[in-house]
């Protein structure tokens, strides 16, 4: 077994629409996602989570729900990522584009899927729906899904 490294993902909510972030660099660059990094050491993951928000988005969030955990394997690489999942809907500022993501707000019926990270259309919905997640993704490379796991569940 590799290790692990933890990582977040807000999605922020507004029914009927969903803020999502295109990566202009790094990790997953020219894909919409949610708003996340890595958890710093000596930060607990709801921090982080509310960093990387603040960092990427410009908006800062009373209460965040912890919603999902997926763990990331890629066959050629050791180390999985393991991404706690977040929603709000209780956010103050307005989204500024910063250096690592463009800010956009889309209707939650017309979400870029084919844009986005494939692992998004099997989870993403559930979240929508107001559901609890568990789930494993294996990846061949960054377009192609080999083995994945999906699971509602009550408590993370
Ligand atoms: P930084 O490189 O920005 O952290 N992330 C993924 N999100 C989705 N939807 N699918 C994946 O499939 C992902 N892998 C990583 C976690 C990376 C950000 O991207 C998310 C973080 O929010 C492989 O520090």
């Amino acid at each position: 077994m590799g290790t692990s490294s933890l990582y977040t993902l807000v999605m922020v909510l507004q029914p009927p629409r969903i803020l999502l972030g295109m990566k202009k660099r790094g990790f997953g660059a020219g894909r919409w996602n949610g708003f996340g990094g890595k958890v710093q050491e000596g930060e607990t993951i709801e921090a982080g989570a509310r960093r990387e928000l603040q960092e990427e988005s410009g908006l800062t969030v009373d209460s965040l729900h912890r919603v999902g955990r997926i763990t990331f394997e890629f066959v050629a690489m050791p180390e999985q990522m393991e991404v706690h999942v977040f929603s709000t809907d209780s956010f103050q500022g307005t989204p500024v584009e910063t250096e690592e993501m463009r800010p956009q707000w889309f209707q939650q019926d017309q979400i870029p899927f084919e844009d986005m990270w494939p692992d998004d259309k099997y989870w993403l919905p559930l979240l929508l729906q107001g559901r609890k997640f568990q789930g494993h993704f294996k990846f061949q490379d960054q377009h192609t899904i080999v083995e994945h796991t999906l699971h509602e569940v009550d408590t993370l």
